[in-house]
């Protein structure tokens, strides 16, 4: 894909994509090379990540890849430190990684909580945290959390996702309160209902798929590289006085009643 506006251009930049060898996060990465960026891929799964990573290269994309557990704040500093030693500097951070755990709230025990809240907030924290470090001494970053259409909407069964996702937003916001000086831009994706293997339960399920379907002005799924656009613009100079944003992609769900 090239280009006409060097607006859009990520060339020259580096950007490291969370939980990124498969569904969203693995649709980004590949957007953001198509824009010109070379691109770090991470998950905990190393042969999956090589994968991924081998599929992009045969494209012609600049890949590497950074293994860690982006719950675990002692790997997250760590993979910083190897990123630094390589002299690989992350320009741009997309905050993917998420897990989601369908179960009645009053069902729901300690650990599952804390499971999500760890993957799907807590993570963006640390992940945040170790690249602002790096960017703020540059005056240069772009930060893009993937919240979700539960950044602002509940459902029954999946209130630790939904809090997490509403913490994401929030704290897309406090990361813009304390960072916007420095020259990062922090903003976040909400995706509406799309069709990755997360949600292979809802698409498989007819009701929920009429739902869907009836509750969406688009009158039907996302697609995962349909998020391609938000996220190529909020990585690049498109958005360099945009901070702080959520930027729904959900065929219209969050507009309407
Ligand atoms: C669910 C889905 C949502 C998805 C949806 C909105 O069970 O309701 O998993 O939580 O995240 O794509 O972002
Ligand atoms: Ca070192």
């Amino acid at each position: 894909m090239t280009l006409n506006n060097p607006l859009f251009s990520l060339e020259g930049k580096t950007a490291l994509v969370t939980g990124s060898s498969r569904g969203l996060g693995q649709a980004i990465a590949v957007g953001l090379a198509g824009a010109g960026a070379r691109v770090v891929l991470n998950g905990v799964n190393a042969d999956r990540l090589e994968e991924a990573a081998g599929a992009m290269r045969a494209l012609g994309h600049a890949v590497e890849v950074e293994a860690f557990d982006v719950t675990d704040e002692a790997a997250v500093v760590a993979a910083f430190e190897r990123l630094d030693d390589a002299d690989r500097p992350i320009d741009i951070l997309v905050n993917n990684a998420g897990i989601q755990l369908r179960k009645p709230l009053i069902e729901l025990k300690a650990e599952e909580w804390r499971r999500v809240i760890d993957t799907n907030l807590t993570s963006a924290f640390f992940v945040g945290r170790e690249a602002a470090k790096r960017m703020i001494p540059r005056g240069y970053g772009k930060i893009v959390n993937i919240g979700s259409l539960m950044s602002a909407f509940a459902r029954p069964t999946v209130a630790p996702y939904t809090a997490a996702k509403g913490g994401i937003k929030l704290l897309t916001q406090s990361m813009a309160a304390e960072w916007a000086e420095y020259g990062i831009q922090a903003n976040a994706i909400g995706p509406g209902y799309m069709l990755t293997d997360m949600n292979e339960a809802l698409t498989s399920n007819p009701q929920f798929d009429s739902w869907v379907k009836g509750r969406t002005p688009s009158r039907r799924w996302g697609k995962p590289e349909e998020l391609v656009g938000a996220a190529v613009f909020l990585a690049s100079a498109a958005s360099d006085y945009v901070n702080g944003q959520i930027l729904y992609v959900d065929g219209g769900m969050s507009a309407v009643l």
